[in-house]
């Protein structure tokens, strides 16, 4: 049986790690795909060379052409351009829409049946425009950020607590910006919910509180701190772990931006929300019931995602 076939498109910081992260996990063939000349080939023949010593067995390939993504089991997305400092993920809107364009038409022509995961920000506009140009069925297109979103959520947690990461289970739903949802009530170390842990002394409301702040601002925090970019390692990890779901049809439970047929009161839309991932893409939208003051903050995220929606929609008149 031939290997899984990995195409990266965007082959820079996410991309360069999502292809050593892939290699070393051995999940397929890898084609970094790039409009810049070299830099893909030059990331492709650096990791394949890494293999004797790490011991994986993959084919690596960089390219500028749609024609080597051919076939591709899974498309994960990053092409377009990160923040700066100042700069809100919204700010990238007009530039990325059009790369998410030629992205969506490279795939529908050669990679019609992958399952494609969109990275690119403003994510949840990203990731409705890949699908609409793409024109791939909306449970094979969805997008990363809530796994970010919640690893971030879970280490600030775990930090607090002074526990294992890997007991700490978080849900961050809604759009991935400023009025992304981390739910506390559905948050938990070892199965106990956060409210009880505060009633049971082991944080006060105010640092949980500042946690959710931080969570909201992680990206920022990154960006302050790097000046030259936005995080790449996490937000790799992140992608990796729904590809892995994908491949192995693990029915995972993970937040992604996924299309909301007609649940959590949404009827055709595009935003993170609890998900099952398996070998049918995303096979489930989990209804969650909210309580009223997180239905409001999900409502509000909801209106910022339509915002964006909107927007493209004024700039690419075929949307
Ligand atoms: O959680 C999330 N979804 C976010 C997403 C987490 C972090 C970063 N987020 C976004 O991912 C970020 O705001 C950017 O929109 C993307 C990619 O971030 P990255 O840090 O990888 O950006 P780079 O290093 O600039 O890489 C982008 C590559 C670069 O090599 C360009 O040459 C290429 O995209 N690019 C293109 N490739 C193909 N086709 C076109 N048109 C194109 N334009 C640029």
């Amino acid at each position: 049986m031939a290997r899984p076939k990995i195409a990266l498109i965007g082959a820079g910081m996410i991309g360069g790690t999502l292809a050593h992260m892939a290699a070393m996990k051995e999940l397929g063939d890898i084609v970094l795909f790039d409009i810049a000349e070299g830099m893909p080939e030059g990331k492709a023949l650096d990791i394949a060379e890494s293999g004797p010593s790490e011991g994986f067995d993959a084919n690596l390939k960089g390219t500028q052409s749609y024609a080597d993504i051919a076939g591709a089991d899974v498309c994960i997305v990053t092409a377009g351009v990160p923040r700066k400092p100042g700069m809100s993920r919204d700010d990238l809107l007009g530039i990325n829409l059009k790369v998410m364009k030629s992205v969506g038409e490279g795939i529908k022509e050669h990679a019609p049946d992958a399952f494609v995961i969109c990275i690119t920000n403003p994510l949840d506009a990203m990731v409705w425009a890949l699908q609409q140009f793409s024109g791939l069925p909306a449970n094979k297109v969805c997008g990363m950020a809530g796994v970010l979103d919640s690893a971030r959520f879970r280490h600030f947690l775990a930090e607090e607590f002074g526990v294992s990461m890997k007991d700490v289970t978080a849900f961050v739903l809604g759009g991935h910006g400023d009025t992304m949802v981390p739910l506390a009530r559905y948050s938990t170390v070892g199965g106990i919910p956060l409210p009880d842990l505060v009633e049971m002394g082991w944080t006060t409301q105010d640092k949980l509180d500042a946690i959710i702040q931080r969570t909201r601002d992680g990206g920022a925090e990154i960006v302050g701190l790097l000046k030259t970019g936005s995080a790449y390692y996490a937000p790799a990890t992140s992608a990796i772990e729904m590809a892995v779901a994908y491949l192995k049809d693990q029915k995972r439970v993970l937040p992604c931006a996924a299309y909301v047929e007609d649940a959590l009161g949404l009827k055709g839309l595009y935003v993170g929300v609890p998900t099952v991932i398996g070998a049918n893409g995303v096979e489930k939208v989990i209804d969650i019931k909210m309580n009223k003051d997180e239905q409001a903050m999900f409502d509000k995220s909801v209106d910022a995602v339509k915002g964006l929606v909107k927007a493209c929609k004024e700039i690419d008149n075929t949307l």
